[in-house]
């Protein structure tokens, strides 16, 4: 770390190579990290194939095709953050560290480019197929069972829904899940306060149908950017527009008029009726449990299919306890996110920001700072925890000083467990925004819908008012770590 930032990288060039899934592919296939697997079924094995490699952060890129029972080419992709290929995927050369691609990422992006408005186009391959009317069979599509448990398939994961503000007309991307019901019925679980479900609450108070276009597969960045917390009114996919450089090409849907990428793989068009709910779930959600249950959910009912020849559905199923692709994607983007609003919050000296794998990239926080006043750590932990892109589901933040790596849990735990007096160093908000997945909400609160949670912010600084009587670490300096591998390294490696 040796600038203001923390990322001796800083000045890394950016540029993302690719527009859509297939160029994105044809990417990863070069740096050798695809594998193309033959005959598996939707049933059982793409969820085991997705248990054997979504926890590891170097698995490979996995690609079904010939999935039993579906039509030849439908094929379905997991994992599309990991390996080499996840730098490439972000636009950073491969030697960064997931720190370094984080805080690049923040100041590449973040910092200073805005939202590029997408440019509609007439034509696009996600035109390719349009199926309407009784042709309509969403069940064709090689959506997986995932976990043992779940209720039933789900086409929606790697997913995100376009959906239009009927008030203020502003378009909004969200990944909600969506689980298959019948040929022309799919589930949309959105989690109250996102986006979706506000769009959803005001065209439902209006007594409309709300118009809704789902992605299921496409440009990563785009996924990503709908599962990513960026502020209300901004289109996730203008976001997207601006990290590229250049707009991103769509064409309108004929049916709802809303626009989707002209290179998106699937897209299912149709309506979110005020007065129909079918029950979904259960899930094996984020937080590794069966938090939501099943239960009545909002449903989209189909009016049009758009696919490209063979196409490609993304599944990013969440693997539950245990970092996984999700958060190992989250981690990196959400933690630069959170940076970036504590910076505009006005938060000086924030070394960084780390949303820890663990829990999602959601619910542990690791912060350090170069403590400047009285009061800093406090400030700083609770932006921290309520800022735009960290408020959903966040639940400890720990604030700590600026000579510990809080990307390492070990050391985060390290400073956590020496650095604070926990009567002493730990504040709660109460009432906190959560996900409807936290499994320690308990029933009758969930019941009356009061999806809400405390946070603990944990000031794990030095106490600022005798911090420089604080008993020095043993950590070894930079030389002498260095020292000790050159010289003992060799201990390590059996080699004499
Ligand atoms: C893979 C994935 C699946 C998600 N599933 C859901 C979901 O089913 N329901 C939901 O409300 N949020 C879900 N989320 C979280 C939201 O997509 C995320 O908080 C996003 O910021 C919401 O966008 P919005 O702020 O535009 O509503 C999911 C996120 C990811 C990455
Ligand atoms: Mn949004």
């Amino acid at each position: 770390m040796n600038d203001s930032s923390g990322n001796p990288n800083s000045n890394v060039s950016a540029s993302i190579a690719y527009d859509d899934l297939r160029e994105w592919l044809a990417r990863a296939e070069l740096l050798g990290e695809v594998r193309n697997v033959r005959g598996a079924n939707w049933q059982e094995d793409i969820g085991l194939a997705a248990e054997a490699v979504l926890r590891a952060e170097d698995g490979p890129c996995v690609v079904f095709d010939d999935i039993e029972g579906c039509p030849k080419g439908f094929r379905v992709l997991l994992n599309m953050f990991a390996g080499v290929r996840r730098n490439m995927t972000l636009g950073f050369p491969d030697h960064l560290t997931k720190w370094e691609l984080s805080d690049a990422f923040r100041e590449t992006y973040l910092k200073d480019r805005k939202p590029l408005k997408h440019e509609i186009v007439e034509h696009g391959p996600v035109l390719e197929n349009i199926i309407t009317g009784d042709a309509i069979d969403v069940t064709k599509f090689p959506a997986p069972v995932w976990h043992e448990k779940d209720g039933g398939r789900y086409i929606g994961t790697g997913t995100y829904s376009i959906t239009r503000d009927p008030e203020e007309d502003w378009l909004n991307a969200g990944a909600y899940r969506a689980q298959v019901f019948d040929k022309n019925t799919v589930g949309i679980l959105m989690a109250p306060g996102h986006h979706g479900a506000i769009h959803c609450e005001k065209y439902f108070k209006r007594g409309q149908p709300m118009p809704v276009c789902m992605v299921l597969g496409g440009d990563p960045l785009c996924f990503f950017y709908g599962g990513l917390e960026a502020p209300y009114g901004v289109f996730e996919i203008d976001v997207v527009g601006g990290l590229r450089g250049r707009p991103m090409q769509m064409v309108r849907g004929k049916v709802t008029g809303l626009p989707f990428p002209a290179g998106a793989e699937i897209v299912l068009e149709g309506y979110v009726l005020p007065d129909k709910r079918m029950v979904e779930g259960p899930f094996g959600e984020w937080t590794g449990h069966y938090a939501g249950g099943a239960k009545p959910c909002t449903v989209l009912d189909i009016k049009a299919i758009y696919h490209r020849n063979a196409p490609i559905l993304v599944g990013v199923p969440p693997m539950g306890a245990g970092p996984d692709e999700m958060a190992r994607y989250r981690a990196v983007m959400r933690s630069a996110t959170i940076k970036q609003n504590m910076a505009l919050a006005g938060v000086p000296d924030v070394q960084q920001v780390w949303c820890h794998e663990i829990g999602g990239a959601r619910m542990f926080h690791g912060v350090s700072i170069k403590q400047r006043y009285p009061g800093h750590a406090t400030q700083a932990g609770h932006i921290a925890a309520q800022c735009g892109a960290s408020a959903y589901a966040s639940k400890y933040i720990v604030v700590t000083d600026d000579d510990v790596d809080v990307t390492n849990l070990d050391h985060l735990l390290w400073a956590m467990l020496t650095r604070t007096d926990p009567k002493e160093s730990i504040q709660f908000i109460e009432g906190s925004w959560d996900s409807p997945a936290d499994p320690r909400i308990p029933p009758e609160k969930r019941a009356a819908g009061d999806l809400t949670h405390s946070v603990a912010i944990i000031d794990a600084c030095r106490p600022w008012h005798w911090r420089d009587k604080f008993p020095p670490t043993n950590t070894p300096s930079p030389e002498v770590a260095r020292k000790a591998r050159e010289k003992f390294g060799w201990l390590l490696n059996g080699k004499a």
